[in-house]
This record gives C-alpha cells, sequence and structure tokens, in this order.
C-alpha cells in the first residue's frame, strides 16, 4: 500500500468545485432506467448512454471521477476510443464499483448483506490494471420494525472494512458506502438514530482492519425524512441534522464526504449540499458522488435518440454545474434557470 498515492487520489477526487458521477448501475438497475423512457437495455444503448455523459464537452470542470460498472470499465466509444482513454485525456479518474450487490441475509426478515468479497484481491488487481484508480462498494441499510438489527450493520460494516482494506492493498482507493435507505414513513430523527448507529459501527470496524482513513472517502446518505413521511424536514432542517450526525461520527482525518442522492430529486440533492457547505467550514470536504440526482435529467433529454446527444449533454453540464456551486455553498435557485 502506498500510503501518499492514496491520499492524493482521494484528495483529487474531493478537489475545489468537484464531485463524482456514479454511473455504475449493473445491468438490472440501468435496464430500470432505460425502461422509464422506453429504451430496451443492449450493450450498444449502454455504450451510446454513457458514451454521451462521458464525451460531455468540458465535464471536469465539475466532475472529478466517475465510477463504472465492470462492463463499462471495458467498453469504446463506438469510434473505438476506450472510456478509460476519453476520461484520462478530460481529466476524470475511472473508478469501479467492485461489490456484488445486496442479497437477503439469512435469520434476517427484510434485511440485505452484499457480498462480492471472495476473489475481490484478484479483481482489484485487473482493475488497477485496467486504469480504475478508486472503487465503490455499497452496503443497503433499511429502516422498518424493528430494523436494522444489529446483526445487519455488523455484517456490513465487516464486508465494507474487509473491500476497504483489500481496495489499499491494491493502491486503489475505496469509497465507503453504507446507505439508509429513504423508503418508508420514518421520521428526520429516526433516520439520525440509524445513520448515527451505522456510521458508528462502520468506522470503529474500519480502525479494527487497519483502513487508512486519510485513502478512502465516505459515500453515506443524508439525514432526511423517510420518503412517505408526512412531515417531511425542509432543506435547512435536512443539512442541519447531516452535518451534526457526520461531526459525531466520522473522523476529521476522513478527506471528503460524497454524499449519493438516493432518490432525492435533482434539485433537492443540490440544495441539501449546498446549504451543508454554508454552514462551513467543516472538518472534512462535503462533495457529491450522485447517480440518479447528476443523470435523470439527462436520460430523459437523450431518450436514446442521438440526435438529442448534444442537448442532453447541456443538460447533464448544468446539473454538474449546479453541484460544483453548491460544493461552495453558492448554488442558487437563480441558477437552476441558466442552461448554457
Ligand atoms: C448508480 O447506481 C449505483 C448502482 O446501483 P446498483 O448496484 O443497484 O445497480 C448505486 O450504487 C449508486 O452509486 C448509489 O446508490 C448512489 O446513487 P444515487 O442515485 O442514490 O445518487
Amino acid at each position: 500500500m502506498n500510503a501518499q498515492t492514496l491520499q492524493s487520489i482521494a484528495k483529487a477526487l474531493v478537489a475545489k468545485d468537484k464531485g463524482i458521477l456514479a454511473a455504475d448501475e449493473s445491468f438490472p438497475t440501468i435496464a430500470k432506467r432505460f425502461k422509464s423512457i422506453a429504451v430496451e437495455s443492449s450493450e450498444t444503448m449502454r455504450r451510446d448512454y454513457r458514451s454521451m455523459l462521458f464525451t460531455t464537452p468540458n465535464m471536469s470542470d465539475y466532475i472529478s471521477g466517475v465510477i463504472l460498472f465492470d462492463e463499462t470499465l471495458r467498453q469504446s466509444t463506438a469510434g473505438g476510443k476506450a472510456f478509460t482513454q476519453v476520461m484520462h485525456e478530460n481529466g476524470v479518474i475511472p473508478g469501479i464499483k467492485v461489490d456484488g450487490g445486496a442479497k437477503p441475509m439469512a435469520g434476517c426478515k427484510a434485511e440485505t448483506v452484499t457480498e462480492g468479497l471472495d476473489g475481490l484481491r484478484e479483481r482489484l488487481a485487473e482493475y488497477h490494471s485496467l486504469g480504475a484508480r478508486f472503487a465503490k462498494w455499497r452496503a443497503v441499510i433499511s429502516i422498518g420494525d424493528g430494523i436494522p438489527s444489529d446483526a445487519c450493520i455488523d455484517a456490513n460494516a465487516h464486508a465494507l472494512a474487509r473491500y476497504a482494506a483489500l481496495c489499499q492493498e491494491a493502491n486503489i482507493v475505496p469509497i465507503v458506502e453504507p446507505e439508509v435507505l429513504m423508503d418508508g414513513d420514518h421520521t428526520l430523527a429516526r433516520c439520525d438514530e440509524v445513520t448515527t448507529r451505522t456510521l458508528d459501527c462502520v468506522f470503529a470496524t474500519l480502525k479494527r482492519h487497519h483502513v487508512l482513513l486519510e485513502g478512502m472517502l465516505l459515500k453515506p446518505n443524508m439525514v432526511i425524512s423517510g420518503k412517505s413521511c408526512p412531515n417531511r424536514a425542509d432543506i435547512q432542517a435536512v443539512a442541519e441534522a447531516t452535518v451534526n450526525c457526520l461531526k459525531r461520527t466520522v473522523p476529521a482525518a476522513v478527506p471528503g464526504i460524497v454524499f449519493l442522492s438516493g432518490g432525492q430529486s435533482a434539485e433537492e440533492a443540490t440544495a441539501h449540499l449546498s446549504a451543508m457547505n454554508e454552514m462551513g467550514p467543516l472538518p472534512w470536504e462535503v462533495s457529491f458522488s450522485y447517480g440518479r440526482a447528476l443523470q435523470d435529467p439527462a436520460l430523459r433529454a437523450w431518450s436514446g435518440q442521438g440526435a438529442n446527444v448534444e442537448h442532453a449533454q447541456k443538460i447533464f453540464y448544468h446539473r454538474a454545474r449546479c453541484n460544483g456551486a453548491a460544493r461552495s455553498g453558492t448554488h442558487t435557485a437563480a441558477m437552476e434557470q441558466v442552461i448554457s
């Protein structure tokens, strides 16, 4: 493990005004996204869609890195240029999702544990040779009656720590993603309690497994009301609860926090991020690693048509720019109106 290499990659991923694009949808997830625009998920359409995103002019103004799915890491543009080369030329760092997905956890009703540790050392060596310099592993924690259980949180924290240690051994920066889902009618206070419990366990386990905190990034959910909570907390309340929760649980040695959007609208995710950065200075860089909140408007604009590529890229760049402004707490509602 080269600590200096890990730290400089982690820092570059959370450079000023920049954040990460999560484009690592597995086959079932990309099929679901394409279904919403009536496009069939074929290898060619997945390539064309990702190509539209990755060749967006000046994308690196606001995007530092992209998380890819295994298939995408090996793909090229229609013109034959490897996506990793496109990124390299544009100053964007390629990353890779290495988990094998959340699977039902035996003995724990309605809970999951993320699998994928078998053979991970060998896969990481190959991904590094293909150009990946950071990785992502997502654990999924649900809130419900009597859940999450300690067994579920412990098992997921253990897998995250073993994954992170293996990544660092391979000189790949691990993004540790324990996602507490927004599904349900729970309050912001309940999300706060579960997120605190989860992060406390995750960091205790990371330390036990000798993970270098300076050479990793955390990708958490925001502390937010459940989607069907009757009295959803407003932007300021979410920002304050999230920052307070993270200050209690995340060591200042971690260089950056890169939020997931988790089903928030694109504008909502940007507004929350901006409100948090307005509360600064904070102990870590506070940035984004959005999937849907960066892609959804561009996906709709593209709709599977080559003729829409330029327009869709403008929409994608606009979202990246708005989130870039949110990195310094300077995003405004007026900014949403100006698509250049
Ligand atoms: C882009 O979606 C990622 C892949 O999900 P699957 O493995 O389920 O296909 C997902 O892990 C994503 O990176 C995070 O959940 C953050 O995405 P959102 O859309 O919540 O910002």
